[in-house]
């Protein structure tokens, strides 16, 4: 009999420290993890089992579809956005050819049991693709339907997956002599930057945020790859695995659409260098930009609209930039590094 359970994927990652969490506390069902690295140790008691393996292992894929009855899957494994700049044949080995396995497998799961697989894909605001700084001015708050032309790989990546999400979903094999049937609940998020209390971002652009706090934290000084007024939207950890929750549990009816912007606050990074300066006042933060890295940041929005998901799942952000740092952010590094 194949036990039922939940698969995370990149589970070692940043959102997957605090979604394990979460969905332990909420005994949301038995934890299936899958890395390439064996799980922090502050999170591997709270998966039921543990694997450390490749999601472009097909084997070790449909070894799992034999194992598990899957509820409901979390498919956070992915390259960021530098990273995937300096290799970006991997990266899309990875982030297609990996979502590519993991919906065919909820797919099979799908069709073995009957019903649709929840499918929790988390997107980016790497998937919008301003043309220069002026074109980011005038185009201001964006909403899901417009400048999708990204110019990274992850972002193409990114956009092209939310698009594979919607086929597997809402059109597989439309040719085919059956009648669709709908075997994969897909949901996804196009997150902004996420700024975590107890994790650092690896390989990502949107990561001069996260590195600024906690290299103040630590008494080191910072040097700041991209402009002061470098502009972005960001949210908290907590409030991005909220979010992800109350995605999942929207009922299917309600949601309008597969793919969802949320954002929380937008400072510049002078903004946010004056809150770190606030709490750490010794705190040394230069700026050194990397050109490349700022155009990569400028042809992301300044900000995303996200009405569409206050509309269809509630979706309502905890924290704003102060309480952010107040009741969050601040206390929880200060209690880290001290
Ligand atoms: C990145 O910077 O690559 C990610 C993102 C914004 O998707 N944090």
């Amino acid at each position: 009999m194949r036990k039922p359970a939940i698969l995370i994927t990149g589970a070692n990652g940043e959102i997957g420290h605090g979604l394990i969490t979460a969905l332990h506390k909420k005994r949301a069902g038995d934890i299936i993890t899958l890395d390439l690295n064996k799980l922090d140790s502050r999170i591997s008691r709270l998966a039921s089992e543990e694997l450390t393996g490749n999601i472009l292992d097909a084997n070790l894929i449909d070894q799992l579809n034999g194992e598990y009855e899957f509820i409901t899957i979390y498919h956070l494994a992915a390259l960021l956005s530098t990273r995937a700049e300096f290799s970006p044949r991997s990266a899309h080995n990875v982030n297609v050819g990996g979502t590519m396995n993991l919906l065919n497998l909820a797919l099979e799961q799908g069709k073995s049991q009957g019903k649709p697989i929840t499918f929790f894909f988390p997107s980016s605001i790497a998937v919008y693709g301003l043309k220069n700084r002026a074109e980011k001015q005038i185009a201001g708050t964006i909403s899901e339907n417009r400048f999708l032309n990204p110019v990274t790989m992850y972002g193409c990546n990114k956009l092209y997956c939310e698009h594979l999400g919607t086929y597997y979903s809402r059109h597989y094999q439309r040719l085919g002599a059956e009648e669709h049937h709908c075997y994969i609940d897909f949901r996804s998020i196009r997150f902004p930057g996420i700024i975590s209390s107890t994790t650092i971002p690896t390989g990502g652009t949107s990561d001069y945020i996260p590195e600024m706090l906690h290299t103040a934290a630590r008494g080191e000084t910072y040097k700041c790859f991209v402009e002061k007024d470098a502009k972005i939207p960001f949210m908290t950890m907590p409030d991005a695995v909220q979010a992800i929750q109350d995605i999942m549990v929207a009922p299917m009816k309600s949601l309008n659409q597969t793919v969802y912007n949320v954002r929380a606050f937008a400072p510049t990074a002078d903004e946010f260098r004056d809150k770190v300066i606030e709490a750490f006042p010794q705190a040394q933060i230069e700026y050194e930009v990397n050109e490349k890295r700022q155009n990569m940041v400028d042809s992301w929005p300044a900000d995303t609209n996200d009405s569409a998901a206050r509309m269809d799942w509630r979706w309502n952000p905890q924290h704003d930039l102060e309480t952010g740092m107040q009741e969050y952010l601040i206390p929880n590094v200060k209690k880290i590094y001290s």
